[in-house]
């Protein structure tokens, strides 16, 4: 078999982010760019030759070819063995789950996780080390920092790879293996869930509707809820993955799984509604006529850890991104775990899962996750709360109404401000950093300044510093603002304020008890002077 080294020019936009390179598909589309990400990937890491590299895809547009592309590329890089999914089809967290089980040394997911797809869309590219989880930021950044120097790639010539059947054939030196996507990951799902309890929940008529979004986790959920746990046919909708996942925007919340929320809140309503996001890493819990926000749905998760038998004695301590709500808190609190807040972004969860200083981690985003896997996992995290369901025989807002009564409530809220002007958000967010000082003790209508700062970082385990990480502004009355610049946005910028605030009053509207503290927030970041009237904003 003939490698050939390849002359390429890079590009200056190849940035890895929050998630690794993120783009409008159009922009993968240009000559070499997927080309350039991946050989970029492969010579910033060492060592793996004739070692098993996974890949796996979303199956959103562009995939098809892309996942060929790399195969190719793997193969010319003297990978030995590639693992990939049939149709080119893995979730994140069974990517994840797969590097671990057959210790690969990487894997490329092909994925822009909750971003819309399509040729419209967006395309993006993540790698994960060989522990499961996510690149450490210096390996992002020696990736981008690849990508603005690169001039030659390593590629084979070679038919395409059929990926419509599980089987095996080697090219070249390299095997190639094309397995059932789903599989191994619900096997897997067996051994931390008592499927026996669920089972028998939903044989004593337990109805749950569960939104994939036209996305990765169809297959997942029709094979585990439908097949395995004996849900009735139907509980799964949306459930084959579509290259522009039929039009919809497949991120787990109020605003894009509104017809979720509407059925949710109907008379129709089933016991649990639930929903996940293109890649399967992104979660949402509805009960019937009740929302369940990121933040109380990762407390619940903790107080009930340790009735699930896979993690009986084993919750060590649990994390939270620092825009995250603080209900967590409050149960590690009484639990007397630590409790830690990482900056946004999964891999920072990373060193903590592995050294054993948590077990349970989640973010306002919609992501929760465990050691089970180095990913956050929105099945695992939907099976857990059927789980607690199982066992307590409990509605969704009895537990959480349970756990507000126990600890107090924390009443949430996230506004993205998107605009095209990237500047903008820059200037506000310098402007506000400028000013903090003078923040303290100053007086808006319903609150007053009690402290403010910038949230820098330092990893407990590595003690590597990551600064700037967003503006922590803690208010009177138990009230919070943080406010950071969206690592995900595949155009423009997305300012991010999150709102929280503490009540022993559990009863209130989310949106009326948060409304004053919105108004002073908008005050505050000065938010119509930097970015004007050109915004869309998104309330979650
Ligand atoms: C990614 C990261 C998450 C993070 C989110 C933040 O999610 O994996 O850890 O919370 O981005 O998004 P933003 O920067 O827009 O607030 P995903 O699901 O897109 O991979």
């Amino acid at each position: 078999m003939n490698i050939f080294a390849v002359p390429t020019k890079p590009y200056l936009d190849q940035k890895f982010g929050t998630s690794g390179l993120r783009k409008k598909t159009a922009d993968f589309q240009q000559e070499n760019y997927l080309e350039n990400a991946v050989q970029s990937i492969f010579d910033c890491l060492t060592g793996f030759e004739g070692k098993t590299l996974i890949i796996g895809s979303d199956g959103r547009y562009y995939s098809a070819h892309a996942v060929q592309v790399i195969i190719k590329m793997a193969i010319a890089n003297q990978f030995g063995h590639i693992i990939i999914g049939q149709e080119g089809i893995l979730s994140t967290p069974a990517v994840s789950h797969l590097i671990q089980k057959r210790q690969a040394f990487g894997a490329l997911i092909l994925t822009a996780s909750h971003n819309p797809a399509g040729k419209e869309g967006d395309f993006g590219i993540k790698y994960n080390i060989s522990t499961g989880a996510p690149a450490p930021a210096n390996l992002g950044d020696a990736f981008s920092d690849r990508c603005s120097k690169i001039d030659r790639l390593w590629m084979i010539q070679s038919p395409d790879v059929d990926l419509s059947y599980q089987h095996e054939e080697t090219l070249g030196s390299t095997l190639i293996e094309v397995i059932d996507p789903v599989s191994d990951y619900a096997q897997y799902m067996q051994e931390i869930f008592d499927f026996e309890a669920i089972k028998t929940l939903f044989k004593n008529g337990f109805k749950m509707t569960f939104n994939a979004m036209n996305a990765v986790t169809g297959p997942y959920a029709k094979y585990i809820f439908e097949e395995l746990l004996g849900a009735e046919s139907g509980t799964v909708i949306n459930g084959t993955p579509l290259p522009d996942f039929g039009g919809l925007h497949p991120e787990p919340n109020l605003v894009y799984a509104k017809d979720l929320v509407d059925l949710a809140y109907s008379e129709n309503a089933p016991d649990l509604c639930a929903a996940s996001d293109g890649d399967g890493d992104r979660y949402m819990i509805l009960g019937k006529s009740f929302f369940v926000t990121p933040a109380d749905s990762l407390a619940v998760l903790a107080e009930y850890i340790e009735k699930i038998p896979f993690y009986k004695g084993k919750f060590y301590g649990a994390a939270r991104s620092m825009p995250t709500a603080d209900a967590l808190d409050a149960v590690c609190h009484k639990l007397k775990k630590e409790c830690y807040q990482t900056p946004t972004g999964w891999k920072f969860f990373g060193s903590l899962l592995e050294d054993k200083k948590i077990s349970l981690c989640g973010e306002e985003s919609f992501g929760a996750g465990s050691f089970h896997v180095m990913e956050k996992d929105g099945l695992w995290a939907i099976l857990f709360w059927l789980n607690i369901l199982a066992i307590t025989q409990k509605t969704p807002q009895k537990i959480v109404t349970e756990l507000w009564k126990k600890y107090g409530r924390v009443y949430a809220k996230t506004y993205s401000y998107h605009t095209n002007d990237t500047e903008a958000v820059t200037h506000l967010l310098d402007s506000l950093s400028s000013r903090i000082p003078g923040l303290i003790d100053l007086s808006f209508d319903d609150y007053s300044v009690l402290k403010a700062s910038i949230f820098n970082y330092t990893d407990p385990v590595s003690n590597e510093q990551t600064t700037n990480q967003g503006i922590i502004i803690d208010l009177s009355k138990g009230a919070r603002i943080f406010v950071r610049a969206s690592g995900t946005s595949s155009s423009g910028a997305t300012l991010k304020v999150y709102l929280s605030q503490k009540s022993t009053d559990i009863q209130s509207d989310p949106k009326d008890l948060l409304q004053p503290l919105e108004k002073t927030a908008q005050d505050l970041l000065q938010i119509q002077k930097y970015l004007g009237d050109k915004v869309e904003i998104t309330e979650t």
